[in-house]
């Protein structure tokens, strides 16, 4: 639901850009040839010569529209130039547009806050930059003004003759009388023009724009003047514009609300809006929808330019239409395989790249409608999410089972792999969501285990905060199945207190676990509505593939490194130079050597095959960690890993490990009540024989609290 968000007094410019025809012009600049052509972008099936995804202006004029296929686009333009959309896994690949998009982004940030709304579309807090502006040189005394912000549409602006168009617009952009609003309005029309030309030089690609005082206001305008063009919304203006707008165009009353406020309250409006009081929308729609409703009536919208050039989440799916659905295990299976595999990816490109991780999985699927199942949607499933396609495929997969076991009904599950009549898939997508930022700085150990965050002081806080942050948000339908235990249940200490609980998952529990399973705190699974769900990834949830090769898939054993290869390798490579970042980054990935070939290495006196680089990188700080774990187990005389690893333990040679071989960024990460006991631990030669009863490490690690 719309939540109501105070507008300030002081005056804002806000600008919406937006890419016209965006694939279009994207497959043009790859292939200028077809520049000025009516082109258009379709999708990969051929069925009816696939469906067009983005119209040029050009093949607009024939009457080609979104709506179309191939082959009627090309009853009504024969001349008209298909172009199909990149494939990769058997589905669409988008990463040319996404990236496409982000050069025009790194244009646009040069000037202002920026939020990337969509694959294609920035809202732009301009503010500082038109007051600066305006402060410096105000419109009416500037000689010469651009061509481009000349051709502006200033909406209210009455011009009897389009001859006289620009000369009105440059009246109305100079005009001494005019308040403050507008003449900020001006300057932000100015920068926005600028901006545009300057999107064009450095990308080849055209955008329209509109200029407001608000998200809303600017949206609705960068849509009313396309291609290449721009549209100023003055407050004088706001409900001439908004009395005959119709209401389901309006951002988030598309869907229900709309049509409630249609069928409900005979409004087809949004000027009709006005005839509501608050209480009364309060009354029928909720305190905080009532208010949106009666704000947006008025064109009153208070909502920030996030400052966000990074997606909210990630997402990868593919529809199956008509006679292509999925109907049986194996075939969603297959599919979910390729869905999760680029998801993967992009998660790991975003790791690498913008050092955030993915907390929350989500499935959604669409059926088509039997007869019995008429009224049902397949309801979206999410889990904690853990890094690794394997494992991402392993727990979409049991997403999915939920999901139909409810759909279906357990017991006509009961044919699964084979065809069946009840259940057809006609579209599955898996989302990535709740991204969170690794700092580069202290307290991102935890985090980088736990995905949760407790600087030291968090430590202290009432510990059923920390781990309900890390449950998926809905409350509904929690429900367990294979590899998607709750996390009490997979913890299974009833007696311990929540906060040794809460460390162990985020640290001890996870270190034995070297498969790294990352995300198995919190209610395993999450029942979502498709409302929420689909909310959880609206806000640019970037689908596509990433150009990036798959990385090779964890093995589910035990990576236990000596420390004297560790800190050798790190020592002549890494030395100061690891973060837990890249700690993270690797630890799925490579905390994965073989358990059997560390036993065989540690059976013949060899220190493990850690120095060899295909299993390990020169970025091996998880083994560092895993060392720390390992320094304590020693230290504690209990082989903390399970008996798998106890071999290994065992047969390792004794270390002679030197505090100054160990790169102390890793030991700086931990919070410092555990950094003291380490350093103490890690002094040359000096390791205590036995641990105090009471260690605060002891807790960390192993939840003893005697
Ligand atoms: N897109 C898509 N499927 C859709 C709608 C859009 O794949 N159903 C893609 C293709 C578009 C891009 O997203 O080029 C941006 O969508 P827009 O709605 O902004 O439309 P365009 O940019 O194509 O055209 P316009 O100039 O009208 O904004």
């Amino acid at each position: 639901m719309p939540v109501a968000t105070r507008e300030t007094s002081d005056a804002r410019i806000i600008a919406h850009v937006d890419m016209d025809c965006f694939y279009v012009q994207v497959e043009q600049r790859k292939q200028p040839s077809l520049r000025g052509l009516p082109t258009a972008v379709i999708q990969y099936n051929s069925y009816k010569g696939g469906a067009l995804i983005a119209v040029s202006y050009e093949a607009r004029k024939y009457g080609v529209k979104r709506s179309m296929r191939g082959d009627e686009a090309q009853e009504v333009c024969p001349q008209i130039q298909l172009v199909q959309v990149p494939v990769a896994r058997g589905k669409a690949d988008l990463n040319t547009y996404r990236n496409a998009g982000s050069e025009v982004v790194s244009v646009l940030a040069s000037k202002g806050r920026c939020e990337r709304a969509s694959i294609d579309e920035v809202y732009m807090d301009l503010t500082e930059a038109a007051e600066a502006m305006l402060k410096e040189s105000s419109p009416e005394n500037l000689d010469d003004i651009h061509e481009e912000v000349l051709k502006s549409h200033v909406l209210g602006l009455h011009v009897e003759d389009e001859r006289d168009a620009k000369r009105e617009v440059r009246k109305w952009l100079c005009r001494s009388d005019a308040d403050y609003h507008d003449k900020l309005l001006a300057c932000g029309a100015i920068i926005v023009a600028e901006l545009r030309m300057q999107v064009l030089k450095e990308t080849e690609f055209t955008c329209s724009a509109g200029i407001a005082h608000n998200k809303m206001l600017a949206k609705l305008a960068s849509a009313m003047n396309k291609p290449a063009q721009q549209t100023i919304v003055p407050r004088s203006s706001v409900k001439g514009l908004l009395e005959s707008f119709p209401i389901k165009k309006m951002k988030q009353l598309g869907g229900k609300l709309g049509s409630s406020l249609q069928s409900d309250l005979g409004v087809n409006t949004v000027g009709e809006l006005l005839k509501f009081s608050e209480e009364k929308l309060q009354q029928r729609y909720g305190i905080n929808t009532g208010t949106w409703l009666w704000n947006i009536a008025r064109g009153i919208n208070g909502e920030e330019v996030e400052g966000r050039l990074l997606p909210k989440s990630h997402g990868s799916g593919k529809t199956f239409p008509g006679p292509q659905a999925l109907k049986t295990i194996s075939s969603v299976q297959h599919w979910l395989n390729q869905l999760c595999e680029e998801l993967s990816e992009r998660l790991q490109s975003d790791l690498d790249q913008n050092k955030r991780i993915a907390r929350t999985l989500t499935l959604h699927a669409r059926t088509y409608k039997g007869d019995s199942d008429s009224h049902k949607n397949f309801p979206s499933k999410s889990c904690p999410l853990r890094y690794g396609a394997a494992k991402i495929q392993e727990d979409a997969i049991n997403l999915f089972q939920a999901g139909l076991r409810e759909y279906i009904g357990f017991h006509n599950n009961k044919s699964q792999g084979s065809q069946n009549s009840s259940w057809g898939i006609t579209s599955l997508s898996v989302g990535a969501s709740k991204m969170v930022n690794i700092p580069s700085g202290t307290h991102s150990i935890v985090k980088y285990f736990g995905g949760q965050l407790p600087p030291s002081s968090s430590l202290k806080q009432p510990p059923e905060n920390v781990i309900h942050e890390a449950a998926p948000s809905s409350p509904s339908g929690s429900e367990s199945c294979s590899g998607l235990n709750s996390y009490e249940s997979q913890l299974g200490y009833p007696e311990e207190d929540t906060r040794v609980k809460y460390l162990k998952a985020s640290f001890g529990e996870q270190l034995q676990d070297s498969s790294c399973d990352l995300s198995r705190q919190g209610d395993g699974l999450t029942e979502e509505s498709p409302l929420s769900s689909s909310q959880a990834f609206h806000s640019w949830n970037e689908n596509g593939t990433t150009e990036r090769e798959a990385q090779p898939e964890p093995k589910r054993i035990h990576a236990i490194p000596t420390l004297k290869a560790v800190v050798k390798k790190n020592t002549a490579k890494e030395k100061g130079n690891c973060s837990i970042l890249e700690l993270f980054k690797n630890y799925s990935d490579q905390c994965t050597s073989s358990e059997k070939q560390h036993a065989t290495n540690a059976q013949t006196g060899k220190t493990s095959s850690i120095g060899s680089e295909s299993n390990y990188n020169s970025d091996s700080t998880c083994n560092q960690v895993e060392s720390l774990k390992e320094i304590y187990c020693e230290a504690i005389g209990t082989n903390n890993r399970g008996s798998s690893s106890t071999q290994a333990v065992e047969g390792r040679p004794s270390w002679s490990y030197r505090m100054e071989e160990i790169d102390p960024s890793v030991v700086d990460e931990l919070p410092p009540e555990i950094q003291q006991e380490f350093r103490a631990w890690l002094r040359p030669l000096k390791r205590p024989n036995v641990v105090k009863r009471g260690s605060i490490i002891t807790h960390y690690f192993s939840g003893n609290k005697n």
